[in-house]
């Protein structure tokens, strides 16, 4: 009887000692950065601390984001939710001002409620503060943003001071690095990248933990979206040194979390918001704009350390993953009148066993950029087939003012007005005009120049794709459900029973109603 109790007393211990650790999240998100690293076989661009993060993680090699731009994609990361269901359509800060819908629970929100403490240092762009409330908030809104976002010392600071302050909760971590964004159209003082920020030289100041690497234009691999130009190469060349900055402090602050005894307590993500600042990435949704990097790091599941997923994942999974990777359920509520639905998964699963299937396609959504931007987008990725809506074809595609003044640009504005020769797949004209669909083999097509949208021989496919699409658009209630063809009318007469009405303004292809069916949820 009494080896019976003490077995039980042991058992109760043990058991609290292995499940009542602390659980924490550490989010680590770049800003603009892409593939620049060995992990994803860039053999030039060296990156140490994220190839040892990447040695006690699972590497995503098939992640994309919901949106590429900065403020959509955040919120969409602590929503969950694509920027059309939440409502931040556009970059949040200065003129642009977008915000996402006041009733929308985001995940610091969530977090919140349940006793789980948040913090969040460098870049938030994301509104207003009532939906995104961090208890330990260190971002723009009260520091500068080159030295909350860049000054890898200057951060590693706040992170310790937020480890310190004998706080046993479970905690969330969201670390916003600024690095490696342009910013040439806003400090050209410090290069195209902010490459000489901190650096050491006259007039750049230091940044003590940093040891800026520099890279020879001879070395640059230019990737396939990009011309293969002089001025191309020497524009990669300073994004390559930013990544340096970068790169280092993420080391620097895995190593706080080390010394603080929390590292494997600590489930550890690290992407994007988006893609590189370049032809073809950011702003779009081709697979330059919309594919990411993604490590996730898992305490839990060692043995999954160093290998490769290719399930195909999407930034609104991580609301899920940490959501379960804390116990907690996603609440019911509605927003514009409908049911919330998550649409990404715990990617948790993911860290424990590759899956055998499921994870083959993946949802973008873009509306904005800067708010005279509007150039809205569905997309569909598949394994073999990508189906791109440009909603608002017969306008230009609009250029942001940091991409704008960026060398690259610069460069293939020049080539163009001077009728020289771009070394590029694209010429600015094909670039700004886009047809409607654009409909993509990416197993044969990798580069997305071969649009099959209008060859009949796909028909069935695009129809299969159009429909799904529209399945989507449905369950995240998407306004622009019925656009450009049709209008949406959903209250008054048609309260129950929601339409998308023809317009008759001859858009390229005859309207068909199969393909704009709005489903009542
Ligand atoms: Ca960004």
């Amino acid at each position: 009887m009494f080896l019976h109790n003490v077995g039980i007393i042991f058992f109760v211990l043990n058991y609290v000692t292995v499940h009542c650790k602390p659980k924490n999240v550490l989010v680590l998100l770049g800003d603009d950065v892409g593939f620049e690293s060995q992990i994803y076989d860039n053999k030039i661009c060296k990156t140490p601390n994220l190839n040892k993060l990447a040695s006690r993680s699972v590497v995503f090699n098939q992640a994309y984001t919901s949106v590429s731009s900065c403020s959509p994609s955040r919120s969409a990361i602590l929503t969950g939710l694509p920027q059309h269901q939440n409502g931040m359509y556009g970059l949040h800060h200065s003129v642009h001002h977008f915000n996402s819908f006041d009733d929308v629970r985001s995940l610091p929100y969530l977090l919140q409620k349940a006793g789980i403490r948040t913090g969040i240092i460098g870049k938030k762009h994301v509104g207003p503060e009532y939906v995104y409330p961090f208890e330990f908030s260190q971002t723009e809104e009260n520091h500068s943003i080159l030295q909350i976002g860049r000054n890898i010392t200057y951060m590693r600071h706040y992170l310790h001071k937020f480890l310190h302050n004998n706080d046993s909760r479970p905690f969330l971590m969201y670390i916003g690095f600024h690095d490696p964004h342009r910013c040439g159209h806003v400090h050209p003082e410090f290069g195209s990248f902010c490459e000489k920020f901190g650096n050491g030289e006259p007039g750049m100041g230091v940044i003590p933990d940093w040891k800026p690497v520099s890279y020879n234009t001879d070395d640059i691999l230019v990737p396939y979206f990009i011309q293969n130009t002089e001025i191309a190469k020497q524009d990669i060349a300073a994004q390559y040194t930013t990544i340096s900055r970068l790169d280092q402090g993420i080391g620097l602050m895995i190593k706080e979390l080390e010394l603080a005894g929390v590292l494997d307590d600590t489930l550890i993500i690290y992407s994007s918001d988006n893609g590189i600042p370049f032809p073809n990435g950011r702003t779009n949704l081709y697979d330059a704009g919309m594919a990411e990097p993604m490590l996730i790091s898992s305490p839990s599941d060692t043995h999954r350390w160093g290998q490769k997923s290719e399930a195909m994942v999407n930034l609104v999974d991580i609301v899920p993953t940490v959501l379960e990777w804390f116990g907690l359920d996603y609440p019911t509520y509605k927003l514009n009148k409908q049911i919330v639905k998550l649409t990404g998964k715990s990617l948790l699963p993911i860290l424990h066993e590759e899956p055998t299937s499921g994870w083959n396609s993946v949802y973008a959504s873009h509306d904005l950029h800067e708010v005279t931007m509007y150039y809205p987008m569905r997309v569909l990725r598949k394994r073999q087939y990508k189906l791109i809506h440009n909603i608002n074809y017969k306008m230009p595609f609009p250029i942001d003012q940091d991409f704008y003044l960026s060398p690259t640009f610069q460069d293939l504005l020049n080539r163009t007005r001077h009728k020289k020769n771009l070394n590029w797949t694209k010429s600015l004209k094909s670039y700004y005009y886009r047809p409607q669909w654009e409909l993509y083999n990416i197993i044969n097509d990798p580069q997305e120049l071969k649009n099959l949208a209008y060859n009949k021989q796909f028909i069935d496919v695009l129809r299969s794709l159009k429909v799904e699409l529209n399945q989507w658009q449905n369950i995240t209630n998407d306004p622009w459900i019925c656009a450009p063809g049709g209008v949406l009318e959903a209250s008054g007469t048609y309260k129950y029973t929601p339409s998308c009405l023809p317009l008759d303004n001859d858009t390229e292809e005859q309207y068909d109603e199969s393909e704009y069916t709005i489903s009542v949820v």
